[in-house]
Parts: C-alpha cells; sequence; structure tokens
C-alpha cells in the first residue's frame, strides 16, 4: 500500500500537474474519512503501532505456508492478503519451503509436515473445529503453525492468530490450542422479506431479497467473514415471526445464493418455519402435524431446500405464541409439532430448533410460569434432532431478569440458549449497553438441578446433562446501517456473542479488551476508561430503567421509554400486571403466597430470593410485592432505595459523558463524536425514565422525594401524553 502510494507520487510529479495531485490527495482523504465509519467492524488491520512489538512480528512473520485449495483455504488466502499488509505494512510472500517466520497453516491432512509434528494427541481434544498455534521449529527454521482437523478450524485459528496481532500480544512462544464449547452457535436474524427487522435499531434487513439470487452484495461476505473471526457457524436468515413466502421455490433460491456466500466461512443457513405453511402454499386444508398430507408436505419441502442446499442447517420455530400458529391449534402438543419437521430433516441431517417462548393472556397463571409448565411434562418426548431453544429468562429479555426456571428442568432434552443481542429493552438503538456481563450473569446462575454448580453454562454446553447437541442463539443487531449496528459499541454485543458461545468461560472484561483494540486503538488510557464505561453500562442502565427487580414497564409495542402507567385489555402486556404498585408497596409476588413462579426453581437457586429480608435486592420486586417503607440492606426506605438508583443511573451516564469527553485526542473524530451525541440522547433518556418513573410511582408510595437527588423538571402528565408513532422495530 505504501510502496503504491510512494509510485503513485512519484508519478504524479513527473507529470507535474497540480491539479491531479490535488484530487490524488482529496481521494485519499476521502479513503481514510470511510474507513472510521465503522463498515470495518474489528476486523480493521491497522498498522501495529507499537514500534518494538511491529518489528517482533516482522521478524516472526516473513512468509506463508498455505496447504490445501478448499474454498475455505481461498478465504483464508483472501484474509490474510487483508491483513497482514494492513498491519505489517508489507506484503507477506507466499511460500513451499521453511524459513524462519514461516506462518505454516493448513490440516494435517493437507501437509504432511504438520502431520508429522507430534500433535496428534491436541489435535483429538480439538475437535472438528478447535485448533491449535504453535511455534515449532522446522527444518532447524523457526516458524509458527496453524492447524486444525479441518479446514474451518484452521479458519478459525487463522483469525484468532489475527486478534494476537490486531491486540498487538506477543507472538514470541505461541503454544494454544482451543475448542468451541458449545456446537451450535448462531444468529438470529428477526427480518422480514420486506426488509424491515423486528426490533432491530440499525435500518433495514442486509438481505436484500429482491435483488437476490443475481446481485452478490459484499456484505454478504463481509459478514461472514465477520462471523467467522468470532466463531458463528450458523444464520437463521429470517423473523421467527415467519412468513411462509421464503420457503417458495423463488426464495429458496434466494438463501441458496446467500448459503454458497456463507458455507467458506463455515456457516451454515437455517430458516423460520411457519407452521401453517401447508396450508398457506400447499393448500392443505390443515397443518395438523399428526396429518399424512401434512407430513409428507413437509418432507417434499425439505427434499427440495436440500436439493438446492445440501449443507441447509434446519429449522426455528415459533409456534401457538404472539398469534403465530403452531400444533395446538390442532389439539396436537409441542412435541408432535417439533418431531414431525424434525423427521422431515433428519435424513440430511437437520436439526429442529423449538423455541420455549410461549404464553397466552388465556391462561390464567402467572406468564413467568407458562412455558415451564407446558414444557416440562414435553421432555423426553422430542426427536434426538430437536433442541428447545431458551429464552435466558421467563418473560422477556428484560433489563435484570432472573435465568429461566426451564434450565435445568429438562435434562432429557438438548435445551439451547436465546440472548437477544439487539438491544429490544436495553436502550434500542440510542444507549451504550455493553452486553457481556448480561450474558456471563445468565450462564453462570446456579440452576441446583444436579447440586451444586450446574449452571446454566453447563446445562447448555451439555456437560451437566450430557446432551447430544449443544447451541446458543442470539437475536441479531445487524441491519444495513453502514457501521451495522447503529451504535458504534453494539457492535461489542455482536462480538460478545459469538466469544461467548464459543467459550463461556470468557471474562466480560477481557472481550471487552480485544474488542475495543481491535474496534478502536490499542491505546491504554483509551482502552481503560472505555473499557470501564462498558463494564458499567448494563447495571447503569437497569439503575435508571427497572432497578431493585422491576421489569416490563416500557412503552406498549415500540417498547420505548417508561410508561409503568399503561394498563391495557391484555394483562400481561400490560406494565401495571409487572410492577403491581398500589398504595400497600410494589412488586410481583411470586412467592408461595403468591403466584409461586419461584417455586419451579429448584431448593437451591430458590434460596437467594426466597426470604425478602435476604433475598439479593437486585430481584427484590421480582419475587416479591413489598411496602413503600421496607428496610433496604443498606437502611434506606424501598421508596427511598428506589430514588437512590433512579438517580444515581442518571448520575452514572453523566460520568460517562465525561469519561468519554476524555477520549477526544484518542480516536477518530467521526465515530469520537457519534458516541458523544449518542451518549447526549442517553443522558435525555435516563432523565426521562427517572423522572416518569418516580413520579408516577410516587402517587402511591405519597413520599417525597428525598432532597439531595434532582427534582423532575416536568410533570407526570408530560410524560404519560408522550408518543413516538414511528419509533423504529416495531
Ligand atoms: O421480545 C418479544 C418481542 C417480539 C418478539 C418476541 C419473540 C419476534 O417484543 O417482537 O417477536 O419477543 O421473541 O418471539
Amino acid at each position: 500500500m505504501a510502496v503504491a502510494h510512494k509510485t503513485i507520487i512519484k508519478r504524479i510529479t513527473a507529470i507535474g500537474d497540480k491539479k491531479i495531485f490535488v484530487l490524488y490527495f482529496l481521494l485519499l482523504v476521502c479513503s481514510f474519512l470511510h474507513a472510521e465509519d465503522g463498515y470495518e467492524l474489528w476486523l480493521r488491520y491497522k498498522p501495529v503501532s507499537d514500534a518494538a512489538v511491529l518489528a517482533s512480528y516482522k521478524q516472526k512473520i516473513t512468509s506463508i505456508q498455505l496447504n490445501g485449495n478448499s474454498p475455505t483455504l481461498q478465504v483464508i488466502k483472501e484474509e490474510l492478503s487483508l491483513a497482514f499488509p494492513g498491519l505489517l505494512k508489507t506484503t507477506v510472500p507466499y511460500v513451499s519451503d521453511f524459513r524462519n517466520g514461516t506462518i505454516l497453516i493448513g490440516t494435517p491432512s493437507a501437509s504432511s509436515t504438520i502431520k508429522s509434528l507430534g500433535l496428534d494427541s491436541r489435535l483429538n481434544a480439538a475437535g472438528e473445529e478447535g485448533y491449535l498455534i504453535v511455534s515449532k521449529t522446522i527444518n532447524g527454521k523457526s516458524c509458527i503453525v496453524i492447524t486444525g482437523n479441518s479446514d474451518k478450524g484452521v479458519l478459525y485459528g487463522v483469525f484468532a492468530f489475527l486478534r494476537l496481532l490486531q491486540t498487538q500480544q506477543s507472538i514470541q512462544s505461541l503454544n494454544i490450542a482451543s475448542a468451541p464449547l458449545i456446537k451450535l452457535r448462531l444468529l438470529n436474524h428477526w427480518d422480514n422479506l420486506n426488509r424491515t427487522v423486528e426490533r432491530g435499531y440499525a435500518g433495514f434487513s442486509i438481505w436484500n431479497w429482491h435483488t437476490l439470487p443475481g446481485y452478490i452484495d459484499q456484505r454478504y461476505k463481509d459478514y461472514a467473514r465477520a462471523n467467522a473471526s468470532i466463531g458463528i457457524n450458523g444464520s437463521v436468515l429470517t423473523n421467527v415471526n415467519a412468513n411462509a413466502t421464503v420457503l417458495t421455490a423463488s426464495y429458496l433460491e434466494k438463501v441458496a445464493a446467500l448459503a454458497n456466500v456463507f458455507r467458506p466461512y463455515g456457516i451454515k443457513v437455517y430458516l423460520t418455519a411457519r407452521f401453517s405453511a401447508p396450508v398457506e402454499l400447499g393448500r392443505l386444508h390443515t397443518a395438523d402435524p399428526l396429518n399424512d398430507t401434512v407430513q409428507q408436505w413437509w418432507k417434499d419441502k425439505v427434499k427440495e431446500i436440500y436439493t438446492l442446499i445440501p449443507d441447509f442447517g434446519g429449522f426455528l420455530v415459533k409456534a401457538n405464541s404472539e398469534g403465530q400458529p403452531g400444533p395446538q391449534n390442532y389439539g396436537r402438543t409441542h412435541a408432535d409439532g417439533a418431531n414431525m419437521l424434525a423427521d422431515a430433516v433428519a435424513p440430511y441431517k437437520g436439526i429442529i430448533m423449538w423455541r420455549a417462548f410461549v404464553y397466552s393472556n388465556e391462561v390464567p397463571d402467572d406468564r413467568h410460569k407458562q412455558a415451564y409448565n407446558e414444557f416440562v411434562p414435553l421432555d423426553g418426548k422430542f426427536r434426538p434432532n430437536v433442541m428447545v431453544q431458551v429464552k435466558n429468562g421467563a418473560i422477556d429479555f428484560q433489563p435484570r431478569e432472573p435465568f429461566h426456571p426451564l434450565f435445568g428442568a429438562m435434562p432429557k432434552t438438548p435445551l439451547m440458549m436465546e440472548f437477544q443481542v439487539t438491544q429490544e429493552y436495553l436502550g434500542q438503538g440510542t444507549s451504550m449497553a455493553y452486553l457481556a456481563p448480561y450474558f456471563k450473569e445468565c450462564l453462570e446462575s446456579d440452576t441446583y438441578s444436579n447440586g451444586k454448580g450446574s449452571t446454566v453454562a453447563k446445562i447448555i454446553d451439555g456437560s451437566t446433562q450430557s446432551y447430544s447437541i449443544t447451541g446458543m442463539a442470539g437475536v441479531a443487531n445487524i441491519g444495513n446501517d453502514i457501521n451495522w449496528c447503529g451504535h458504534p459499541f453494539a457492535q461489542a454485543n455482536w462480538y460478545s456473542l459469538g466469544r461467548l458461545a464459543w467459550n463461556h468461560e470468557l471474562a466480560s472484561d477481557q472481550i471487552a479488551d480485544e474488542w475495543l483494540r481491535m474496534t478502536f486503538t490499542n491505546d491504554k488510557q483509551f482502552v481503560t476508561a472505555a473499557k470501564s464505561m462498558m463494564m458499567a453500562s448494563r447495571e447503569i442502565m437497569a439503575n435508571y430503567m427497572t432497578p431493585i427487580g422491576l421489569h416490563h414497564i416500557m412503552g406498549t409495542g415500540h417498547h420505548y421509554g417508561p410508561a409503568p402507567w399503561v394498563k391495557l385489555a391484555r394483562a400481561d402486556w400490560s406494565p401495571v400486571y409487572y410492577h403491581k404498585a398500589d398504595s400497600a408497596g410494589i412488586g410481583f409476588n411470586r412467592t408461595a403466597t403468591g403466584s409461586n413462579a419461584i417455586g419451579q426453581y429448584f431448593p437451591g437457586a430458590r434460596t437467594q430470593w426466597e426470604n425478602p429480608a435476604t433475598a439479593d435486592e437486585r430481584y427484590l420486586l421480582w419475587f416479591h410485592h413489598l411496602p413503600w417503607t421496607w428496610k433496604m440492606s443498606d437502611g434506606r426506605t424501598l421508596w427511598d432505595e428506589l430514588c437512590h438508583k433512579y438517580n444515581s443511573g442518571v448520575d452514572s451516564v453523566r460520568w460517562m459523558q465525561k469519561t468519554w469527553d476524555a477520549q477526544q485526542s484518542k480516536i477518530d473524530n467521526q465515530r469520537f463524536q457519534q458516541v458523544k451525541m449518542l451518549l447526549a440522547i442517553q443522558q435525555d433518556e435516563a432523565v426521562w425514565w427517572r423522572n416518569a418513573c418516580l413520579l408516577y410511582f410516587q402517587t402511591f408510595s405519597k413520599m417525597r422525594i428525598p432532597d439531595q437527588y434532582e427534582k423532575p423538571d416536568k410533570s407526570l402528565e408530560y410524560y404519560m401524553q408522550l408518543r413516538f408513532p414511528f419509533a423504529p422495530g416495531n
């Protein structure tokens, strides 16, 4: 790049035309500006800034020996031709011999040298997708070997190696082995065929169905690169609120075109199956899963899909929930529905991910209890290629939610995790909320299903209940915004989902650290400051939105902003149903004297919430209805504690603003300004949440906001009349 640049300058100087020079200069400036629009995500490959580190890399990386010629090896080559010249400011030649600094890449079956290195037992442990990165002396030359049992494993190893360079780690003597703890690591896109994205805050869908399959947008490839770099190996392309049209022949060709782009990157495509498709597309008069004609319709459809996409992953299904059709329309169970589809995909090794997110306002019981009540009796009744996909909590991705009681309660059914990466309830497109600590909080929760230590992570990775398939999915936060995710820091949540699905033992701050270094800069002060903001951000948000276990008190429909006063005809969609504030107090009694949702947890888990006097106060009002004068552990009354939390949330956003302002000189102006503007919006939103909630709850508590806190500058009526008819994602 630098060499090419010098040659061009020489030529222009030779021509002696000033205008050409100015034009070239402008072009260069433009390319720099473009470079920091966020499009490149964490794959920026900017020159290693530390001179000593760069010098050591140049010594350790002098040449590449690539073994094999599969499409995956081809994409490795493409990636390296972007990465090395970018990071090392020089091209690295391909060789077939060994030199000091040769990076030897490939599987043992593609390279007899790699085969002879004595790595067998470590490779065995790496499994199909794992990798090794090891320093080895080969023919007297000091080399680095990147290998795995499959080309896909090698690809993951290459990205891991590049991550070392991007984050400026030592590569002096490498001895890294890594294998994913979870098999299926998926993104779920809630993307509609008309390109709107349900709960999407980053523009429209990146899938341009209209121009597919003829037009392959560069984005599809960059999407695959980004996912492969963090170990994501599957993508459900369509919304769980499904449209059967995607199963028609012309759409399947479009799906196949995407599958072709993703395949070399180790990514399979999956679709959502609308349960009533046989009626809508096949003109059958029923979609009853026990009906022969219906079963045959699905078998034929599946055959058609696999003819076009031989490695199609399978279906994700939302059935009998929020208006979606399902087996219960025909008096059948979730197992009947899932098994019918499972039988259709089984000959091709496909899987069915059947969602446990079911609840109905016709069931009088606490919504919290309904999924458990429906699914636990079905344990053991599903085919081996069915997974039940469970949200992290029993209500709906709230800013803080206890883990779902289904985890640990279905030992005979592989349960997979569904996290929400898109920030429907965590500030949407305008706020910074780093979600790795949120994901980890759930993963590290102890279900006590097999005694102490049966954490949610150990349930879903199969180690507690020996599941044959394991999975983790994240509802994607990706759209066609230039920077993919809207808020520059939202990219970190996509990144975290992938990293944690690969290894849920990684610490949140380590993930933040690597993401910041790759996405912004390796500058120590910046990384420390930005990391402290990220690490605190979700707790800050829980404080100014739903402290002490409050939940589901946001605006109806779009879920933007506070609306605790809303009371709808449908109780289970109404904030008042969840907070139950009255003159006596606030909170949802889910103990034995109330709905007894707490009874769905194993005794060991229950104890952390059961007694309000000793309970983890972050969940207090989730499980208890308590008087406004209830004494909290810090001596404050419950009302004062609410005032305190809401205000500390607001204060902390102001702290984030200050911390960010001090970073101006450290990073590019474009992203600095974007985040600054968004933090200002977040500050306004935090004040809005605090004021609206305290004013509303005060109508019940009749207590004063203590003097030390800022007083609401608007009336409750003002907040109640706010409307957002075009809020995104709805
Ligand atoms: O979180 C809620 C969302 C719905 C979503 C539903 C689900 C896709 O508000 O938009 O629908 O959950 O997970 O099915």
